[in-house]
């Protein structure tokens, strides 16, 4: 409660400006903030009834412990969960470590070569030669090669990193915040959730919830977990309330800027349903390194039915009976939350 204060307090300076900022649930799930704002804190009462939306409200998805987060000794990239990342993944593992370590080796044979056979005892007399046209030639030509051989992948692939999403993709709006994220659906209504680390056993007050082995790893767990639907594509857009941030998947191969003021871009489908680990990377104060991302990729009907869950709306499906008659009072608040936030 305090934090949330705080954060109105601070909210008051800027007249008009972001009024309904996510300021809130900043340190806790419990939810203090009914009093407050007409937030539609999206802790919807439907998903105590179904098994599949049980752990906050999110989908439960086993998580795989070699897939979507860090493993120890693994060296190079995380494995890939969608096409940009595997085209990148085969970029990085096919072509630049193969060629780094081949010239790598070659100038350090080259190196151990002059050292034996033009060292002083070996060869007294040093040779006077200060040209040679034909190495010249060589030495410019190859490395240009080089180079245009890693420029032609690495241009599509960089189109395809930032490729604007298809019409049919679903927006997911990432939003930074010191030290937390917070994520709105517009195409679902608009509705938003509120993601914070889950602290470890021995850290939090009393009653409030800890890590288990269940939510992830250390550091990386998050009690409100960010799902996505599998096969579908995603808009990602970012941006952030107070200094610049960054969202980072590396099993997404996204790390995308979110910067105060402004919004940025990407797009990429989940093609394997998990649980995924990532971290806000851009530094951003104290707490910098405790606003995990958590995500979770299911399969689309049961992403409909969390959205509806939380109070949102599925574009295109008939408004189901029971859950959706919940939703209107929920959405309402939501969709002026999502307009007033602006960008
Ligand atoms: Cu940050």
């Amino acid at each position: 409660m305090l934090a949330a204060g705080l954060m109105l307090g601070s909210v008051a300076q800027l007249p008009g400006a972001q009024a309904q900022t996510p300021a809130a649930p900043a340190q806790s799930t419990a939810q203090p903030t009914a009093a407050q704002a007409p937030q539609a804190t999206p802790q919807a009462a439907p998903a105590a009834t179904d098994p599949l939306l049980a752990v906050d409200g999110g989908p439960a998805v086993a998580i795989d412990p070699k897939i979507g987060q860090p493993v120890d000794g693994r060296i190079g990239t995380q494995p890939q969960v969608t096409p940009t990342g595997e085209r990148a993944a085969w970029m990085h593992d096919y072509l630049l470590v193969p060629v780094i370590t081949a010239i790598s080796l070659f100038v350090l044979g080259l190196l151990v070569w002059v050292m034996l056979r033009y060292r002083r005892a070996a060869n007294p007399v040093a040779s006077k030669t200060s040209h040679n046209t034909l190495i010249e030639v060589i030495w410019t030509l190859v490395p240009v090669i080089i180079l245009v051989v890693i420029a032609v992948p690495s241009i599509g692939l960089l189109q395809a990193q930032f490729k604007p999403a298809p019409r049919e993709a679903i927006t997911l709006k990432a939003i930074g915040n010191q030290w937390y994220w917070s994520y709105q659906y517009p195409d679902n209504g608009g509705f938003e959730i509120t993601s914070n680390l889950l602290k470890e056993p021995g850290a939090v007050a009393a009653g409030e919830r800890a890590r288990t082995d269940a939510d992830g790893p250390p550091l990386l767990a998050t009690d409100n977990r960010v799902v996505l639907p599998v096969g579908v594509p995603i808009r990602l857009l970012t941006t952030a309330n107070d200094v610049i941030h960054a969202w980072a998947m590396p099993a997404f191969w996204v790390k995308l800027d979110a910067i105060p003021g402004r919004v940025n871009e990407t797009s990429f489908t989940i093609k394997k349903p998990g649980v995924y680990f990532g971290q806000c990377s851009e530094l951003c104060g104290a707490r910098h390194g405790y606003m995990p991302i958590t995500v979770v990729a299911v399969d689309k009907p049961t992403f409909d039915r969390w959205v509806v869950a939380k109070g949102g709306s599925v574009k295109g499906a008939a408004p189901a009976a029971a859950p959706a008659a919940a939703a209107p009072a929920a959405a309402a608040p939501a969709a002026t939350t999502a307009s007033a936030t602006g960008n």
